[in-house]
């Protein structure tokens, strides 16, 4: 079938109702497939770059004019980058010749991934090969083992203005994980298709969500070794990802194909890897790991108080109290209401937080207010005076409506908006003196562009076609892409529940090209402000509900509106999982769930859960009953323990979200990842890990007290609650309400302090020292420490705990000194009491418990201790524990 500009302007002009049946999508069986109807392109002018890889065209084949119009020739360069990465480009040569509109990313928006110094093709663990039978494929194979990761042979390329697609072949029985953002299990299913445009949609399960990041991660198993290999394609448009028994096939309604392959061959390595590209995590202020506390429809700074007293009341440590909508005046963003939330009082109140070490962070919507000249809003008017607002195509102010009403929205690409962005949140500062900020509705959300959605103040979605500068048939569609993607907010129409794409940012680029990049440009312009002016040089703590690949650098993530069900609390895995790979190691879903009514059993569940997460924030919808930990007696029980438990472990976390900006480590962590040998492990997304040293096994269904746990054979596994270990093959563990088992694995030492009701308070406790041995009697920890806010450090400590032959020792490097005491040693796994131990050379007094050696450093023998901890000299500078 051909579709010229005829048909796809029948299309456009199709009433909605009938829409569906004709319009061509995943859904729709009888829309053509276009390897059916469509005959690639032939690879010519092969020219060889020395050191790198080579470039060459690709001629059209033949017209197919399947979803668009052809474009006759395309730029192929292929980059041996590093050992481990290797690009494949494929982009429109000739705009003017094919009369293309056309949009690529440039690199200082997005990071684009460059030829290493040291790159050398002959090098790599990669290798590139290309055919023109029939027409141009390409694969990409593992040096090593000849393994074909990549492999579109048997497939068209398709290129065309509003359409692209390529195809790989996969393994049957694949193990595909990512492609977000969506809920769903965390190993892909045959059969699904993962669209990624960013919506605002509650969790559906399989919708497209708020974020998008075409990144995935193929792990095959091939004589007990664990190979992976990831794929990134850089490329922000509408598109979605078909997977099949035995293929993948990739569409895009625009840009260009930019892919990078990975070659791990670890998944780790392979995560690391794709972070290289995308950019590192931010680092966090430590203050991120405590317990947060929000709920949308705390109507009054009196109520809000009244909740903050109740936590205190209950003995529940909060870290950090949340503002939704209910501060603000109308609704406006950098406003307070001085009828509920009268400044004084609030003013007040944030000072009685801070003065306790706490923390208070406000929402920020994207979305600003429109209001007439003669109201004093002046986020709005300095605004239009800045000329920071997104547009109509005859450069009018783009109007849509959020929850103030009528709303214009920022456009993150203007000339002004640092400027603008940064005094908004700076002047609101001045007032509120907030932590960090929450933006939320960025995907961007606005409620009444779509058709069959009215708007009584005038909005745009008349202009439907776009103005390309060029003459002649090449103009696309905006409105109606010949090829709908499955968009679950608004089936097959992109601008529902958001701007519609043909609203303009600055430089003429569309809505239609940018859409996916909305979120993760605000969370940058914050992130600088922040840095830059607002908060002295700290460390911006940020949650942004949307994001794109490499939003990491700026924010960290919660999950969005799940429900208050059970099947939302086994998805919070699944999602921590996915946003582990995505390198937004700061994430976590809404505890307790957060539209719906929650219960005692799984709020208590829920609370303990999360506890596990980097991100651990209970948070509740308007219209739902109170889920505050204090509203249940088990549910308050259940918090505490989890919370100290967590604040015990408050260095070990910091450890791992340092090392996520170092190296792009994870936090949370797939088994699988842990013990790749283990192929019964794929695709667990019942139990993890939190960096290597530990696994949660939760409860996640009602009515549930013993549980089968999956104990990976490769390692001893500790009980954290008894410390004894855990006999193998799993059996039935005890799982009450209100305990959640939890495990370490032998070969870990873990650094843990002792709790206080904060963060802050919590830097101040004694150390334990916790050394789990594995079956050589081994094992290793780390611990890095600064002073946990400044972006710049002057004084910073990396430690690595090692016991080898009975011998406990700490290495540091770095001037940072921690001023408390290590009070006590615990080493499981010891089988044998031993004779005497040595802490620093010096006997000390021990026990010895069901193969437990405990060293506890505060009993009067322990002069030593005293002597070493004053305020020059850190504990981590002399430690030797010997046991003989
Ligand atoms: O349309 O600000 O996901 O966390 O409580 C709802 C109110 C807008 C959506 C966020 C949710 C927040 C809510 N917001």
């Amino acid at each position: 079938m051909m579709m010229d500009g005829i048909v796809v302007a029948l299309f456009a002009g199709a009433a909605l109702g009938g829409w569906d049946s004709v319009v061509p999508t995943v859904k729709n069986s009888t829309a053509p497939d276009p390897q059916d109807v469509c005959h690639g392109y032939k690879a010519d002018n092969v020219v060889n770059v020395p050191g790198v890889g080579f470039t060459a065209t690709l001629d059209l084949a033949g017209r197919c004019n399947v979803y668009g119009v052809d474009i006759s020739q395309l730029g192929l360069s292929v980059q041996y980058q590093s050992k481990n990465r290797l690009s494949v480009s494929i982009i429109p040569t000739n705009l003017k010749q094919d009369n293309v509109s056309f949009y690529e990313i440039p690199d200082d928006e997005l990071p684009q991934g460059h030829v290493d110094v040291d790159a050398d093709p002959d090098e790599s663990d990669l290798v590139f090969e290309y055919s023109n039978e029939p027409s141009f494929w390409f694969k990409v194979a593992r040096r090593s083992t000849g393994d074909v990761l990549f492999s579109t042979e048997g497939a068209h390329l398709v290129f065309e203005n509003q359409f692209l697609e390529f195809k790989t072949q996969l393994p049957e029985g694949h193990n595909l994980f990512g492609l977000g953002e969506t809920i769903e299990d965390f190993k892909i299913r045959s059969g699904s298709t993962r669209t990624l445009y960013n919506a605002d949609i509650p969790d559906h399960v399989g919708a497209n969500l708020y974020g998008s990041h075409p990144f995935y991660m193929e792990d095959r198993y091939q004589s007990g070794k664990l190979q992976s290999h990831g794929v990134y394609l850089r490329n922000a448009h509408p598109q979605e990802v078909l997977i099949g028994e035995d293929s993948l096939t990739w569409r895009t309604i625009g840009g260009s194909i930019e892919l990078y392959f990975f070659s791990g061959p670890s998944p780790a390595e392979v995560i690391r890897q794709y972070q290289h590209v995308v950019g590192y995590p931010a680092m966090q202020q430590y203050w991120t790991l405590g317990f947060h506390h929000c709920r949308w429809g705390y109507a009054t700074v009196e109520e809000f108080e009244s909740v903050v007293d109740r936590y205190q009341q209950a003995g529940i440590p909060v870290e950090t109290f949340w503002s939704d909508l209910d501060y603000m005046d109308k609704r406006r963003d950098f406003t307070f209401d001085p009828e509920t939330y009268p400044l004084e009082k609030f003013q007040g109140l944030l000072n009685k937080l801070h003065s306790k070490g706490q923390h208070y962070v406000p929402l920020v919507d994207a979305a600003i207010n429109v209001v007439d000249e003669n109201v004093d809003y002046n986020t709005y008017h300095s605004g239009v005076h800045n000329n920071v607002f997104m547009k109509n195509s005859d450069d009018s102010v783009f109007v849509g409506e959020v929850w103030p009403g009528p709303c214009a929205f920022p456009d993150f690409l203007s000339f002004n908006i640092s400027h603008w962005w940064v005094n908004q949140l700076d002047n609101f500062h001045r007032i509120v003196p907030y932590d960090g900020i929450w933006l939320d509705m960025n995907e961007v959300s606005s409620f009444c562009t779509s058709e069959g959605q009215s708007c009584d103040h005038p909005s745009s979605t008349d202009h439907v076609l776009e103005d390309n500068g060029f003459s002649g048939p090449n103009i696309r569609n905006l409105e109606h892409p010949p090829y709908a993607i499955n968009n679950s907010v608004t089936p097959n129409v992109l601008g529902g529940r958001t701007m519609p794409p043909s609203a303009v940012h600055a430089n003429g680029v569309l809505e239609y090209d940018w859409h996916n990049l909305y979120g993760y440009d605000e969370a940058r312009a914050t992130y600088v402000a922040l840095v830059e002016q607002v908060m002295d040089l700290k460390r911006p703590f940020l949650i942004s509900r949307s994001t794109f690949a490499g939003s990491g650098k700026y924010t960290g993530h919660w999950g969005g509106d799940n429900h208050s069900k059970w099947p939302y609390l086994r998805y919070s895995i699944s999602q921590g999982l996915s946003f582990s790979m995505f390198g937004i190691p700061v994430f976590g879903t809404d505890t307790c769930g957060f539209l719906g009514d929650a219960d005692e059993e799984l709020c208590n569940r829920w609370s303990q859960l999360n506890a596990f997460f980097s991100f651990y924030r209970n948070h509740n919808d308007i219209q739902a009953s109170p889920q505050e930990y204090y509203i249940w007696p088990s549910v308050e029980e259940a918090a505490k323990k989890a919370i100290e438990i967590r604040y015990w472990l408050l260095p070990y976390m910091y450890t791992l979200l340092f090392n996520a900006n170092k190296r792009g480590d994870t936090f949370l962590r797939a088994l699988s990842w842990e013990f790749p040998a283990d192929e019964s492990l794929a695709g667990l997304d019942t139990q993890f890990m939190v960096g290597d040293s530990l696994m949660v096994a939760p409860v996640l269904d009602p009515g549930v007290t013993k549980l089968k746990v999956t104990f990976p054979e490769d390692a001893l596994w500790y009980d954290w609650y008894t410390d004894k270990l855990v006999k193998k093959p799993s059996k039935k563990v005890k799982a009450p309400l209100g305990h959640i088992p939890l495990y370490i694995r032998g070969g870990s030492i873990l650094p843990l302090q002792h709790p206080g009701s904060t963060t802050r308070e919590s830097r101040q406790g004694d150390w334990t020292l916790v050394v789990a041995l594995d079956g050589n009697s081994e094992a290793k920890g780390e611990l890095y420490l600064d002073d946990g806010e400044s972006l710049l450090q002057e004084k910073t400590s990396y430690t690595t705990f090692t016991v080898k032959d009975h011998i406990l020792t700490a290495k540091k490097s770095g001037n940072f000194i921690d001023p408390n005491h290590l009070s006590q040693i615990k080493i499981l796994g010891v089988k044998k009491s031993p004779k005497t131990v040595l802490f620093n050379s010096h006997n000390v007094d021990f026990d010895h418990k069901h193969h437990t050696l405990i060293v506890n450093l505060n009993s009067p023998s322990s002069s030593e201790q005293t002597v070493l901890s004053n305020q020059d000299t850190d504990w981590l500078d002399h430690l030797t524990l010997e046991w003989m």
